[in-house]
């Protein structure tokens, strides 16, 4: 490392803290609140009572009256005010610290303000008589009320805001408690590594509770995540101040998955103090790159879309976007995979276990979401209006998430949902007596939000994945519209202020969802609600295969959500009546574009609702967006082609360069003369000027080199295979898919090994060594998947023990595959490999952060991969296979023709047992064999081995691959994620920067 650290040209500068602004209302050190105990339940109207809601919001202030009436052995506190989360908390909290029981509480709705009613009695349990003491009591509610508003929405935040000091206003008790934490707070944390030492020790102390004498590795890293994580608070608090203030249009990014990986390298990188932590900890004794690889990944998503989705939140936050995403906060991630005897099994990811101090656990964020019961009509003001009285209630918790920007003070928030039994409602079934049933049942809320669906391309009909999907939609709305609320008084402003991004069509329901508030609590019409959603509303898909697209039974739906299923009829009726206008009466048409799928299960089919309903349908790659036209939604397209844009993916040079490979980052920088390439990737295209300097060769070689002995003693430590540094590391990382074709890597593998084993001794020495790296999951219940990890295995198992091919061919596989060993493998690359059959992988991310670190492509023309070539040049990269125009004529041909001699010997091979289980592999060749060979291995075979031949004598010439490599990497600025928000943000949200000023 050493080597590298000396080539680093730059360090990074510390960040300057001039004024600490203080922020009362955003304390993050609040106390908890527990939640109230009432002695005697609540009488609760709930939210959607039979009242009528004004559209027009006028923000009221609170008024406390008392009445001692004579028939009551308690004072009764009226307080008017308008409804807030957790401020009923905040009222139980006042009357206890003032020793006061509270004897009965009644709670009533008028519209969107609360009258709450608390019959109090003192500590001798008598009605409050002296009007010294009762005023005393209104005036600590007053000043409680006025100053619970923890969230960033409400309108006395607004007031209060982020002051200066000079700037306090106020008086009395108020302006003295703000001038005193003013006070206390002045000035933002300091980052020299005195005080970043102390800050680390202090944690070590006060948060670990652990001795400043001894402490290991874990707890250092503990400690100095929540060091960090205070330094992030600040920002995340201005930032969001700043929003507030300003209140520009909002991005909401709804996506069901985000993969993270780890937080901390990340935010020290983003924060622009890595070093001085670098330094502060190595003066206490510690390495922090050792302390680092303490943290566990956060691994709350599948595959491509959920990194995806990490990517563009951190994109949002560098380029000063006023975004929040939105998500669940899966107790359980992404399972985690053991392999035993070359078989995958599936272990859960107890990630919370040890704690996690990245999130901010907001107990008053919380919103009560509902389930089953039924719909009944009510007549209110004249109108006949729908209510659904539901029959379970969950409350959704909010933990949110701060995501730093790079080189900025922005920070942005993403709040993940969790699912707690909601205290409020069926307060009765405690009486029923069996006390104990009672709280378990409760429990079972949790399970909403406990487990990640491990596949992820279908779901369908299940249960709880559509409860999961509803969850977090309907808190997520309910806080959107709240936040809209806060600052403003009329609906019709709702598109100004808001844009909702539908990550695939998990989210979809919020559609329904946002319909459902504006017309049955806000009472909006029909019209002026439908023309507030399809404004706000876009849509981006991740597949291209139709079966994935997910679709819900009626009758579940009809059981969970039975008013949401009301609103969808009526959608699409309205939709079938345009419809038929635009195209008459072809009915074959109108029932495939209909949202309902009559069948033998009638099913919503949740994708035509999205592509319906919102402004923009957008792909994820140009040649995706061609597939989405001319198939997916081809129906669609002919009516609406306005409607269908691309935003080709992106992936964040700053996780993937910066935090993963600082050799090369140092190096880039070094030659490009500036580190502007970190916000600006375009930059990166300068290096194009010095692809044949020998001198940037022979530095280029040593990051590499580095970044190989990293990756070899992974291996060596995981798999107990040693690989030779010399040899080229070719390697296929993502998710385990027939359509991916690993099997096509390893029964290329295969020949490889058997061509070695034919050779005369004397020619094995013109053989370029090859170590083959595969890694990835297979959903559990993926027969197919986990038979190719296990004939991996298999295979690796024979050619790692062949003395005779010795450091000439390896092949391993990385176990438990996660953001974390991607960082770790991909800088360590020569080659890597995305080879699924053309027109089936919708983009690809993966094959560009090979490419931001100068790894070539062998790739067939699919996804994204056509725009890659397109930048680097075919000359660049290993192109083979059928093009997507061929593919169906090759299906075709496929079931009457016969494979290939080569492929038909390596597919013999494994049929025959050559590498054992010979029964358990049966299925895979048989498909191969029989006429049935789907994802086209066979016919795209030779074409496949043509192109891994290329880049063996590519590799051999070290000079000519490591121009090829710098030129990947100067062709990897339009692969960026920042451009991808940069074309979102203009072309479908229509948003604007708003950037936190530095000395905020
Ligand atoms: C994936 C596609 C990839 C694409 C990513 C991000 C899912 C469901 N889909 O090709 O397969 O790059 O989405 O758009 O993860």
């Amino acid at each position: 490392m050493s080597a590298i650290s000396s080539l680093s040209p730059f360090k990074f500068t510390p960040s300057h803290n001039p004024q600490r602004r203080f922020s009362p209302s955003s304390n993050p050190h609040r106390p908890f609140s527990p939640r109230p105990i009432f002695l005697k339940p609540l009488k609760v109207t709930s939210q959607e009572s039979s009242q009528a809601q004004p559209q027009i919001i006028t923000p009221v202030k609170p008024t406390i009256t008392y009445q001692n009436d004579a028939a009551l052995d308690s004072t009764c506190f009226v307080i008017k005010a308008k409804n807030r989360i957790g401020l009923l908390q905040v009222i139980t909290r006042v009357f206890k610290v003032l020793g006061l029981v509270i004897e009965k509480a009644e709670v009533d709705f008028e519209g969107e303000f609360f009258v709450k009613k608390f019959y109090v009695t003192d500590s001798n349990g008598e009605r409050i008589e002296e009007k010294e003491n009762l005023e005393r009591i209104e005036k600590a509610l007053l000043e409680a009320i006025d100053g619970c508003n923890f969230d960033y929405g409400g309108e006395a935040v607004g007031k209060r805001g982020v002051m200066r000091r000079g700037e306090i206003v106020g008086d009395g008790m108020g302006k003295a408690k703000a001038e005193r934490m003013f006070g206390l707070m002045d000035g933002f944390l300091k980052n020299d590594p005195v005080s970043l030492q102390k800050s680390i020790l202090d944690h070590v102390e006060y948060t670990v509770a652990r001795s400043r004498f001894n402490f290991d590795d874990f707890e250092a890293y503990q400690a100095l995540s929540h060091s960090v994580r205070d330094r992030l608070i600040e920002r995340w608090h201005d930032t969001h101040q700043h929003f507030k203030k300003k209140d520009p249009k909002r991005l909401y990014f709804l996506s069901l998955e985000f993969l993270m990986g780890r937080t901390l390298s990340n935010s020290v990188i983003n924060l622009g103090i890595r070093d001085q932590y670098a330094d502060a900890l190595s003066q206490l004794g510690f390495d922090f790159e050792v302390v680092a690889e303490q943290e566990g990944d956060a691994a709350l998503g599948n595959g491509g879309l959920a990194r995806l989705s990490a990517c563009q939140m951190d994109s949002l936050a560098t380029l000063d976007y006023p975004a929040m995403g939105y998500g669940l906060r899966y107790q359980f991630g992404l399972f985690r995979q053991i392999i035993l005897d070359g078989f995958q099994h599936e272990q859960p990811d107890y990630w919370l276990n040890f704690g996690n101090p990245w999130e901010i656990e907001r107990v008053h964020v919380s919103y009560p979401v509902k389930f089953y019961g039924t719909v009944k009509e009510e007549f209110v003001n004249g109108e006949t209006r729908k209510a659904w009285v539901p029959g379970e209630m969950v409350e959704a918790v909010a933990y949110d998430n701060p995501i730093p920007g790079y080189g900025t003070r922005n920070a942005i928030n993403l709040r993940l949902w969790a699912a707690k039994p909601s205290g409020q409602y069926d307060m009765e079934s405690y009486n029923t007596g069996d006390y104990i049933n009672a709280v378990f049942n409760r429990q079972k809320a949790e399970t909403i939000s406990s487990v990640l669906y491990p596949d992820d391309r279908s779901y369908q009909g299940k249960e709880l994945r559509l409860k999961q999907q509803y969850f977090f939609v309907s808190a997520s709305i309910q806080d959107i519209i709240r936040r809209f609320k806060d600052v403003n008084s009329n609906f019709d402003d709702f598109p100004e202020k808001v844009a909702l991004q539908l990550t695939d069509t998990h989210p979809s329901l919020s559609i329904v969802e946002v319909m459902r508030i504006l017309l049955d609590e806000e009472h909006l019409a029909w019209k002026k609600a439908w023309d507030i959603v399809c404004k706000i509303s876009s849509f981006t898909t991740h597949t291209v295969i139709l079966e994935g697209l997910e679709k819900i039974p009626v009758d579940l739906l009809e059981s969970l959500l039975p008013r949401h299923l009301q609103i969808i009829y009526e959608i699409n009726q309205m939709f079938m009546e345009e419809w038929k206008k635009k195209i008459g009466n072809d009915y074959a048409r109108l029932s495939r574009m209909s949202i309902v799928e009559e069948g033998s299960v009638k099913s919503i089919r949740v994708a035509n609702l999205s592509v319906a309903c919102c402004h923009t349908v957008n792909g994820v790659s140009r040649v995706h967006s061609e597939i989405i036209k001319s198939k997916v939604f081809k129906d669609f397209y002919e009516v609406w082609p306005e409607k269908f844009q691309y935003k080709t993916n992106g992936v964040t040079q700053r996780r993937w360069v910066v935090v993963s490979n600082p050799g090369l980052s140092a190096l880039i920088t070094k030659y490009l003369g500036t580190e502007a390439w970190i916000r600006n990737v375009d930059l990166l295209s300068g290096l194009r000027q010095h692809a044949s300097d020998l001198a940037l060769h022979q530095d280029w070689k040593m990051v590499k080199k580095v970044n190989k002995t990293r990756l070899a003693e992974y291996i060596e430590m995981m798999s107990g295979v040693k690989v030779s540094l010399d040899a080229m590391f070719d390697v296929q990382i993502k998710r385990i898919h027939e359509y991916k074709r690993q099997l096509l890597n390893i029964l290329g593998v295969i020949h490889r090994y058997d061509c070695i084993k034919n050779m005369a001794k004397g020619d094995r020495m013109k053989v370029v060594p090859r170590v083959c790296i595969i890694g990835g999951k297979a959903a559990p219940g993926y027969e197919a998947a986990k038979k190719i990890i296990k004939l991996c295995h298999a295979v690796a198992e024979t050619i790692n023990n062949d003395t005779e091919i010795g450091d000439l061919l390896k092949l391993v596989f990385i176990p438990d595959y996660n953001v974390s060993v991607a960082e770790l493998v991909i800088p360590g690359s020569d080659l890597s490999q995305h080879i699924s059959t053309a027109g089936h992988e919708a983009s690809g991310t993966g094959s560009m952060k090979f490419l931001m670190n100068g790894c070539l492509l062998l790739a067939t023309a699919d996804g994204s991969t056509v725009e890659i070539i397109e930048e680097i040049g075919v000359d660049n990269v290993f192109i083979f296979g059928a093009k997507m125009s061929e593919v169906p004529a090759l299906r075709e041909k496929v079931a009457s023709t016969k494979a290939s001699l080569q492929f038909s010997r390596v597919v013999r091979m494994v049929k025959d047992g050559y590498f054992g289980f010979k029964d358990y592999f049966k299925s895979l060749c048989d498909n191969l064999e029989n006429g049935d060979d789907f994802y086209l291995l066979g016919s795209d075979f030779a074409s496949y081995l043509e192109a891994q031949a290329a880049a063996d004598r590519a590799f051999a010439d070290q000079e000519k691959w490591t121009e090829m490599s710098i030129l990947c990497t100067a062709g990897s600025g339009r692969f960026s994620s920042d451009r991808t928000i940069e074309e979102y943000a203009k072309k479908t949200w229509g948003i604007e920067p708003c950037k936190c000023p530095s000395d905020s």
